[in-house]
């Protein structure tokens, strides 16, 4: 049996364009030792992307990618696991594409909880367009489009997603990969929805949440024998007390995915199933919507 190392990954990666010292460096080879770690090989992903930096993510991952528009990549990674039960579904972006214009998809697919895992590159700031305030930069950032400071209350991803029925929450740092490499192994794992935000600095545009920022302020609950990421009451707590300044897993419910609870739901993938029908079936269904 042939086995998958990294090198398998990086000979289908393009040449990076991101700036030097770019958390999201971090972020994919994390993700690529993840998959190597499983005993995944390239063909066996796929990576969905919506725009931003953090969207070439896939570009950089080296397995399957398909690039949606901003915003859009839940839906279509959804749509791609409900087809092919045998694909592991990754969808990545950035704070400002998950969290700004595709929230809506977030929420909803924390509740329909679909098999698949979500990275969200929170740099607390939008890089691709060159340094503008984001949905989770906090209340009084200035940048271009706030000189004066943002004047509102920033999104709480975390709070966010235990409320939306998110069964496994978890948050990572660029600039620890070893931590972010076992984050990422436990959401593939997982049999749902999973969501991994990692906080990846933004070296050109963030002056404020550099890797000494992070390092100084973050607390990783991973190493705390007291803490129980079963317990979503807990998980509440911590993240309010802490507002948020936590890494780890922070919750994990085992409950049935979305597949599971479709009555007439064939695992199979759709090339394998016969789609073809009988020229009378189309004309009874047709006639029952006329
Ligand atoms: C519909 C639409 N609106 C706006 C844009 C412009 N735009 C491109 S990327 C982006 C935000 C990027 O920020 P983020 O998602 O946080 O990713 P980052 O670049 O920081 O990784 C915006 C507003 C777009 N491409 N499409
Ligand atoms: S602009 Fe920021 S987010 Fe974009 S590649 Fe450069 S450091 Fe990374």
């Amino acid at each position: 049996m042939s086995t998958v190392t990294v090198k398998d990954y990086r000979a289908n990666a393009q040449a990076s364009t991101w700036c030097p010292g770019c958390g999201d460096f971090a972020v994919v080879a994390a993700m690529q030792r993840a998959l190597v770690n499983l005993g995944l090989k390239p063909h066996q992903v796929v990576a969905v992307t919506g725009i931003g930096c953090s969207g070439k993510f896939n570009y950089y991952l080296g397995a399957n990618a398909f690039n949606s528009m901003h915003g859009r990549s839940l839906p279509v990674a959804q749509a791609i696991k409900i087809a092919n039960r045998d694909l592991v579904v990754i969808a990545a972006g950035g704070d400002g594409d998950g969290y700004g214009i595709g929230v809506g998809h977030f929420i909803h697919a924390c509740r329909r909880n679909v098999d698949i895992t979500y990275v969200v590159m929170d740099n607390h700031i939008y890089g691709l367009t060159t340094g503008q305030t984001s949905p989770t930069s906090r209340k009084g950032f200035k940048t271009k489009t706030t000189p004066y400071g943002a004047a509102e209350h920033p999104i709480r991803p975390l709070p966010l997603a235990l409320a939306s029925g998110c069964g496994f929450v978890a948050q990572g740092f660029s600039g620890d990969v070893k931590h972010l490499q076992s984050l990422f192994e436990a959401a593939i794992q997982h049999k749902g929805f999973a969501l991994v935000n990692v906080l990846s600095p933004c070296v050109t545009f963030n002056k404020e949440q550099t890797y000494d920022w992070w390092r100084e302020n973050l607390v990783n609950l991973d190493e705390r024998e007291d803490y129980d990421p079963a317990d979503r009451s807990a998980a509440y707590k911590v993240v309010n007390e802490l507002n948020s300044l936590v890494t780890g897993i922070i919750y994990r419910e085992e409950r049935s995915d979305y597949q599971d609870e479709l009555p007439n739901y064939d695992p199979q993938p759709l090339i394998y199933q016969d789609l073809s029908r009988p020229i009378q079936d189309r004309d009874e269904l047709l006639a029952a919507f006329m």
